[in-house]
C-alpha cells in the first residue's frame, strides 16, 4: 500500500483540532483494506483475546465493533503501527507516538450513532494522545459520518452523567459534518468534540479507529486492554438497554 505525507497539515490540526489526510492510494489498496476488515469480522467470538460487540438493529443483531486486533492481523498491524500512520501521529503529537488502542466500528446499515463526546475521558493512563478514523467505506452523511466542532480541543468540557458533552453546550456548538472517502483518514485531537448519526443508508460505514499516545508516556496498550476487560467484567457498564463498547456511554446502539 502506498501513502502520502502529512505536509503542512500540522498547523491545520493545531488550529482546528482535526485534519483530513489521504492514507491509501488506488482502488486496490482500498479493496485490500476492506478484505482485511472482512477477515476480522469473520473471526469467531474469542475468550479474552480480540473482542467483538454486537448491537440490535431493526434487521436483527449486527456486529458494531471489534477491538484488540493488531496482535492477530499482520496487515493491519503493519498499517497501524508503522509507516505513514505512525509518522503522522508522531507529527501531530509533536513527538514519537506509539499505538495505544485500535478498533473497527462497523456501523452496518441500520447501525446506531454516537452521542457528542470527547475521547480524553475514556482513555485512562495517558495525557497526550491523538485518534483518527481511517475510512474503510466512503463515510457520508447518509451512512453516519463523523461531525466535529472546530477549535474546541483545548480543554475537557463539562459532561453529563454518561460522560458525554453537556446538552446545553452541544446545542450551542456549530457541528461540521466531515465526509471521508474510503482510504482517507480523519485525524482528531483527543479533546475534539465529535458525534455521529445512525446509518440510514443501505450500505456499511466501516472505519478503523487507532489511537496513539506519546511514547514518552509509555507503551500502555496491554495495560489499556487489561483495564478495559476488568472494568467490563466488573459490570462497570450500562443498565439502560444500550450496548457498552467504551469506558464512557457514547454509543447509542441497543443491546441484544
Ligand atoms: O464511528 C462513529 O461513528 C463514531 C465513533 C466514536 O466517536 C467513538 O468510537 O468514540
Amino acid at each position: 500500500m502506498t501513502s502520502v505525507t502529512i505536509g503542512a497539515g500540522v498547523d491545520h490540526f493545531q488550529e482546528k483540532g482535526w485534519l483530513l489526510t489521504r492514507t491509501l492510494e488506488g482502488e486496490n489498496a482500498v479493496a485490500e483494506l476492506q478484505a482485511w476488515v472482512n477477515e476480522v469480522a469473520a473471526w469467531p467470538d474469542a475468550d479474552g483475546e480480540w473482542m467483538h460487540h454486537r448491537e440490535l438493529t431493526d434487521d436483527g443483531p449486527k456486529l458494531c465493533r471489534s477491538e484488540n486486533i493488531v496482535p492477530f492481523h499482520d496487515g493491519l498491524r503493519e498499517l497501524l503501527t508503522a509507516g505513514t500512520m505512525l509518522s503522522t501521529a508522531s507529527a501531530l503529537l509533536g513527538e514519537p507516538a506509539v499505538l495505544y488502542k485500535e478498533k473497527v466500528n462497523y456501523k452496518l446499515a441500520g447501525g446506531a450513532g454516537y452521542a457528542p463526546h470527547q475521547d480524553a475521558p475514556a482513555y485512562p493512563f495517558i495525557d497526550s494522545h491523538v485518534s483518527c478514523m481511517v475510512a474503510v467505506d466512503d463515510s457520508t452523511l447518509a451512512n453516519g459520518c463523523l461531525e466535529v466542532v472546530e477549535a474546541r480541543h483545548h480543554q475537557v468540557l463539562p459532561m453529563d452523567e454518561s460522560g458525554c458533552v453537556r446538552p446545553d453546550l452541544v446545542a450551542a456548538f456549530e457541528w461540521v459534518a466531515v465526509e471521508v472517502p474510503a482510504g482517507s483518514t480523519l485525524w482528531f485531537h483527543s479533546r475534539t468534540p465529535h458525534r455521529s448519526g445512525p446509518n440510514t443508508s443501505g450500505v456499511p460505514r466501516r472505519a478503523l479507529y487507532p489511537t496513539y499516545n506519546a511514547r514518552s508516556e509509555g507503551d500502555l496498550r496491554g495495560e489499556y486492554y487489561r483495564e478495559k476487560v476488568a472494568r467490563f467484567a466488573a459490570g462497570d457498564g450500562r443498565a439502560d438497554g444500550k450496548v457498552q463498547v467504551s469506558l464512557i456511554d457514547d454509543f447509542q446502539g441497543r443491546s441484544l
